[in-house]
């Protein structure tokens, strides 16, 4: 069973105008699409074939080598982008509740720290790649990874990933990642990053 494309849960245009309908056509349809493709092309005929995909990040020291690159890339790009669409809504924004704004609290004294953090940490990373809200453990955690790694190759679990890659911005915002970076938290869906704290904690 190959791995396969999720269907984006809204419209490519639901987002506007914090993400324009053009960016995320081309992000989910193309770039999604490619690291889908990739991953079955390179895992086709392994032993990893239609495993669960989190099992197979986590143990990609184990992927036969001449695979290892195009599993590690196009593997945590599908894995990444599965949880980025999910954790938009066109009524996202506002203010996360229950066990993970207690969670929140705890850790980072209020939500505008995490934000802050979380904006920092993408800022902070050269080139490509992702800020996250991760769950080690034992508690929450910023970290940021580059390309398409993921904190699952980590054993840990992602909460909350913000796309710094070009692609995810450059045709509304060009070059200012941090406009980006401001306007995500208008689109995020705390209810999704609710349910991965709790599966996180089992
Ligand atoms: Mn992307």
């Amino acid at each position: 069973m190959p791995y396969e494309l999720p269907p984006l849960p809204y419209a490519y245009d639901a987002l506007e105008p914090h993400i324009d309908a053009e960016t995320m056509r081309l992000h989910h349809g193309k770039h999604h699409q490619a690291y889908v493709d990739n991953l079955n092309n390179a895992i086709a005929g392994t032993e990893w074939d239609g495993r669960p995909l989190e099992q197979v990040l986590d143990n990609l020291d184990l992927i036969p080598e001449d695979k290892r690159a195009a599993i590690r890339n196009n593997g945590g790009g599908h894995a990444n982008h599965s949880l980025f669409w999910e954790a938009m809504s066109p009524d996202g924004g506002g203010a996360p509740d229950g066990e993970l704004a207690t969670a929140i609290a705890d850790t980072f004294g209020d939500l505008d720290e995490l934000k802050r953090q979380m904006v920092d940490a993408g800022l902070k990373r050269f080139g490509s790649g992702w800020s996250w809200l991760a769950h080690d453990g034992t508690g929450l955690v910023v970290v940021s990874t580059p390309n398409q790694d993921t904190p699952l190759m980590d054993g840990h679990t992602p909460l909350l990933g913000i796309d710094v890659w070009e692609h995810a911005y450059y045709l509304r915002y060009q070059n200012r990642r941090a406009d980006w970076l401001g306007a995500f938290w208008n689109v995020v869906n705390w209810p999704r990053v609710a349910q991965q704290l709790a599966a996180a904690r089992g």
